[in-house]
């Protein structure tokens, strides 16, 4: 008996120091299980407790149920002790710090070139302008034909389209929308029109894109001069780029007017002195422009010795790069946010 009883201060003094260095649940059920459980160490001491006398039996039995009461108390605390600092833990590492920046949300913007036409459209909104509208997908007539550019003329190999039919291909330019607002409104006048949108043409390297952005302006009148054009353009360029901007005009060619001139604006870089971007010229070149050609005008159904018109047109692509000093327009389209992102 005496060997039994040391047994089992032993083993309950064992118990108690092993359970209380337990830092983890699962390791205290184990310990349960080495001790108390139907295998445990203190089962088999009891088991052995049938070779003790009648007088002894009780005795040890009462010493052995004390034992494990205090033992299942000591689990008891512990387990409590466990669940406190686990939620005491989970608390602290819950904790929202207010103070952190928030996962921030990007809202998206306006697309450069987006940006540039809407300017555009408000300059123009400004001096009782209309914004015309047509299709992408246009017909000969609109697109070559109704601008004075007969079927055989040289000046359609320069803007070598995509044909989708021998009579229908994606427009040019956004002159078929003007062919259309004459038709659309002939043999009324004044015409105030702007006609911006996509274009279309077989051209691919880092300044020509096959699809780029165009406005075009068209106005009919009575008494309309190179001086209402000039004045007009000169007027809108010191809006889109700055009020200390010039422009002069150089004589071109295109098959929709005559006289046709050139468009070029003061180099905003040097101010006019001469640099790299202007190749030391100090001029820019913008647009094209001109009076409209009596054979538009009379297809048209306009009365040419009665009306005259000046019509101009500017690529937007140009114009962003300028603004912005892009050397390669394909980053519009390449869609990449860090580019995006800068403006
Ligand atoms: C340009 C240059 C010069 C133009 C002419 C016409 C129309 F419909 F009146 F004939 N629309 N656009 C024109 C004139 C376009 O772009 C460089």
């Amino acid at each position: 008996m005496e060997q039994m009883l040391e047994d089992l201060k032993r083993i309950e003094a064992e118990a108690k120091s092993r359970f209380e260095q337990v830092g983890k649940q699962e390791e205290l059920n184990e310990l349960r299980v080495k001790y108390l459980g139907k295998k445990g160490e203190l089962t088999a001491i009891l088991k052995g407790m049938g070779k003790l006398s009648g007088e002894d039996r009780p005795k040890v039995g009462q010493i052995a149920n004390e034992i494990r009461q205090s033992l299942e108390e000591v689990i008891s605390a512990k387990t409590k002790e466990l669940k406190e600092a686990a939620l005491k833990r989970q608390i602290e590492e819950e904790k929202i710090d207010i103070s952190l920046a928030g996962t921030k949300l990007e809202a998206g913007h306006i697309h450069p070139l987006t940006r540039i036409i809407d300017e555009i459209k408000e300059i123009f909104l400004g001096m009782g302008y209309e914004i015309g509208e047509g299709p992408e997908i246009e017909n000969d007539y609109n697109n070559f034909e109704g601008l004075n550019l007969p079927k055989d003329h040289p000046a359609r190999d320069m803007q070598d389209s995509f044909y989708i039919t021998e009579d229908t291909l994606l427009r040019t330019h956004t002159s078929p929308m003007q062919v259309r607002t004459m038709a659309a409104k002939v043999p009324e006048y004044p015409v105030k029109v702007i006609c911006p949108g996509r274009v279309f043409r077989r051209d691919d390297d880092a300044t020509h894109s096959p699809m780029f952005h165009q406005v075009e302006g068209l106005v009919i009148d009575e008494n309309i001069s190179m001086a209402d054009l000039k004045g007009t353009l000169l007027k809108v360029m010191k809006q889109l780029f700055g009020e200390d901007r010039e422009i002069r005009l150089r004589p071109s060619y295109f098959p929709f007017t005559e006289p046709s001139t050139e468009v070029d604006v003061s180099c905003g870089i040097c101010g006019g002195k001469g640099c790299r971007t202007c190749s030391d010229t100090g001029w820019l070149e913008i647009l094209g422009a001109g009076m409209v050609h009596p054979n538009v005008l009379e297809m048209a159904g306009y009365d040419s010795s009665k009306l005259q018109g000046f019509a101009f047109g500017l690529g937007v692509e140009r114009i962003a790069m300028l603004k912005y000093g892009i050397d390669d327009l394909r980053v519009f389209y390449d869609n990449d946010i860090r580019f995006l992102g800068e403006f």
